[in-house]
């Protein structure tokens, strides 16, 4: 049974079995998702869409049919996505996870996110389990392409460019719900999760597979497991869950280690 931690009105003083493992900790792997981007005005991907794809489930539009059936609509969602993280700013969170790195011991960072907030905010080697919106790639031939200017109007229908070698459509360089992870990314992260000894999870719900089953693997074999998010995990078979925002908990965790 997991313990909690009511993290909502700050962090409060660590309970010192937790800050022991904290401190003693000398691979670290930390798994992201939306909810560490959150912070940064970047909805969370369980967020209701709104605007052109307002009657649209993410996960329908997150796949190879959707961009087959509307190509205009589904490569639009992830320019008006692009759109939004290039006007944003890594949040505290990011940054401390960055600033943690520095620290000695070994820390990993491995993101289902496909905004590059992490390293913005500083951090090297951040793993991408599903992909970037900033890799364009042709649908048919899976040529890299580079990422056209953005569309002028915030919410515009623009059809994707054409690829220059087989005409084929350009699609967001994204994993879709249906495809394969990366290969070397996936079994880069689940490595880490098999010999870390601490394992942080941040900012996601855990719903999408393989990437919810990464601290699972790092538990089984020994790996202490916090996971940080405002909403309590009933599922959670991890040590701790600190209840709170990102961007609060993760300074404040620095600052007491
Ligand atoms: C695959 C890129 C092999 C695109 C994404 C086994 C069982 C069941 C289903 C499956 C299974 N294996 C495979 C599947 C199917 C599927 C799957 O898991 N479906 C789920 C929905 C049941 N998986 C796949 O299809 C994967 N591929 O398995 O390939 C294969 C191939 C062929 C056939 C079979 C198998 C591919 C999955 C990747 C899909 N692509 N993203 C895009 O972004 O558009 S997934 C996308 O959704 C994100 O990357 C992320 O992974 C996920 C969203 O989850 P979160 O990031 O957790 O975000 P969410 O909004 O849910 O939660 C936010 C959390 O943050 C909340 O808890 C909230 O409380 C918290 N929060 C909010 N604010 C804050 C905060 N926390 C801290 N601070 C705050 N301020
Ligand atoms: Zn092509």
């Amino acid at each position: 049974m997991s313990d909690l931690l009511d993290c909502r009105q700050g962090l409060p003083a660590l309970p010192p079995a937790l800050r022991e493992r904290l401190g003693d900790a000398d691979e670290v792997l930390v798994l992201t998702g939306a909810g560490v981007s959150a912070e940064s005005g970047i909805a969370t991907f369980r967020a209701a869409l709104s605007g052109l794809w307002a009657r649209f489930d993410p996960a329908q539009l997150a796949t190879a049919e959707a961009f087959r059936e509307d190509p205009a609509r589904v490569w639009s969602w992830y320019e008006w996505r692009r759109a939004q993280v290039l006007r944003a700013e890594p949040n505290p969170a990011h940054r401390a996870l960055a600033d943690w790195a520095e620290r000695p011991g070994r820390l990993h960072l491995v993101t289902q996110n496909v905004d590059d907030l992490h390293e913005r905010a500083g951090s090297r080697r951040v793993i991408h389990l599903h992909g970037s919106l900033h890799a364009p790639r042709c649908f048919d031939c899976a040529r890299p392409l580079d990422t056209p200017p953005l569309p002028d109007a915030e919410e515009q229908l623009v059809a994707p460019p054409r690829c220059p070698a087989c005409g084929g459509l350009a699609r967001p360089g994204v994993v879709w719900f249906g495809e394969s992870l990366p290969e070397d990314a996936l079994a880069t992260a689940w490595a880490l999760a098999e010999r870390c000894d601490l394992c942080l999870v941040v900012g996601t719900s855990g719903l999408v597979q393989p990437a919810a089953s990464l601290p699972e693997v790092a538990r089984q074999q020994g790996a202490t497991i916090v996971r940080i998010d405002p909403q309590p995990a009933a599922d959670f078979s991890g040590d701790w869950q600190l209840l709170g925002v990102a961007g609060v908990i993760l300074p404040a965790l620095l600052e007491q280690l």
